[in-house]
């Protein structure tokens, strides 16, 4: 029998190829590659419409919207930020030259809540003069949003929100997008919505826009205000091509990735030792991620499911490992984050997006089953 192909996570959705065609082909006639061209623009006015917000400032990548986010609300300090997040997070908020405060997450739902950012404010001293909450696996709920609100109020901090996984997400006919002074999303190639590269910065705040595109451009644009640094965060127009294709396709990207997280679910509730991390009961979910704990209870660890689906050609990944808290540069300091430690540990990540079909879902399945009957050792 031929080796099956590998197996990955993250969504890697393709644009219908006629469309992309002819997309392009504008683009290459125009001889308008970048610099807020027209693709870009409607990208935004698009963006800004789906998401019931504003203002959609598209750039480079997320990590580098949430860096310009960040400085140009002029903000100096600390500020409080989940332990348990891809590194962008984090080195994104440090470059902005703002100082890390690392909090500790939910079990439940493995995102950083209003009380336990309030715990984490223990590891500092000093002011802290922003809340950056992770919107994790898209998760959205408008009282943790409200509890966030009346933190940063108490404390005079600005709010922003890493929305990288949330595109589409939200609770009932709120989508992610609109919260605290500014939101993040990513249009890397794993996500939902797949500019390649890209992300973009959304605000309702009119003045803070203005900041953000001035900061976002590194000079010379006929609206520009003052901002304490800038830089070139220019989305391109091949970006914005790729990403006005996906939201053509969005709506049934969503739909698909709901239908395979249900045969997923189908295949593996139930079984001893796995739990799914799902809100999708109660919430909008985008479906983009298909995460699972492996409970102590399961025959094997998590690092050895990991390598035993590895070795089936399997790529599942371990989103996220190492922590923060133990991630260089941050690990020079003691953080108490013991449920983001179990996570780390606990936590992997299942194949998902446009080349997973059911079989391949089943392939996965068959492999975690054919270890699921061993007797923990
Ligand atoms: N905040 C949070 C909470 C985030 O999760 C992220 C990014 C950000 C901020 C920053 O957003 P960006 O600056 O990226 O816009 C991936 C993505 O690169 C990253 O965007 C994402 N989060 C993170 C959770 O996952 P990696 O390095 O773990 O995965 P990667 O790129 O190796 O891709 C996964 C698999 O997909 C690979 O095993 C191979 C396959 N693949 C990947 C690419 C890019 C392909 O087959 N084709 C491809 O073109 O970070």
């Amino acid at each position: 029998m031929n080796d099956p192909s590998p197996l990955y996570v993250g969504q890697l959705n393709t644009p219908d190829r006629d469309a992309a065609r002819r997309e392009f082909r504008t683009i290459f006639e125009r001889r308008f590659y970048t610099n807020h061209g027209p693709l870009v623009a409607e990208f935004e006015r698009r963006l800004a419409d789906r998401l019931g917000v504003a203002h959609v400032i598209c750039m480079t990548n997320g990590t580098v919207a949430l860096m310009v986010g960040a400085s140009a609300a002029g903000l100096t300090g600390d500020v409080i930020t989940p332990a348990f997040t891809f590194p962008a997070t984090v080195q994104a908020l440090s470059f902005a030259g703002l100082n890390p405060v690392l909090a500790d997450v939910s079990p439940q739902w493995h995102s950083m809540t209003p009380d336990t950012a309030r715990a984490a404010m223990a590891s500092t001293s000093s002011r802290v003069a922003a809340i950056a909450p992770v919107r994790m696996w898209g998760r959205f709920t408008g009282e943790e949003e409200k509890g966030f609100a009346a933190l940063a109020n108490e404390l005079d901090a600005a709010l922003m929100f890493d929305a990288a996984h949330a595109l589409g997400a939200g609770e009932g006919d709120r989508l992610a997008g609109g919260g605290g002074l500014f939101e993040v999303f990513s249009f890397h190639a794993t996500k939902v919505l797949n500019c390649a590269e890209g992300g973009c910065l959304t605000t309702n705040d009119d003045a803070f826009a203005a900041a953000v595109r001035t900061a976002a451009n590194f000079h010379d644009r006929p609206d520009d205000v003052d901002v304490p640094l800038r830089i070139n965060a220019k989305m391109s127009e091949a970006q914005a091509a790729m990403g006005l294709l996906g939201l053509d396709a969005l709506e049934s990207v969503l739909e698909a990735n709901a239908r395979r997280y249900a045969h997923y679910r189908d295949r593996l509730d139930g079984m001893p030792g796995i739990r799914f991390v799902d809100h999708a009961d109660t919430l909008v979910s985008n479906h983009q991620y298909v995460v699972m704990e492996v409970e102590e209870r399961f025959p094997i660890s998590q690092a050895e499911l990991m390598q035993h689906l590895h070795n089936d050609g399997i790529i599942a990944r371990r989103y996220f490992y190492p922590g923060m808290h133990e991630a260089p540069p941050y690990n020079e300091q003691d953080w108490n984050v013991p449920v983001t430690d179990g996570l780390c540990n606990r936590v992997l990540q299942l194949p998902s997006g446009e080349m997973i079909a059911n079989d391949d879902i089943d392939r996965v399945c068959r492999s975690i089953e054919a270890v699921a009957t061993r007797r923990k050792a």
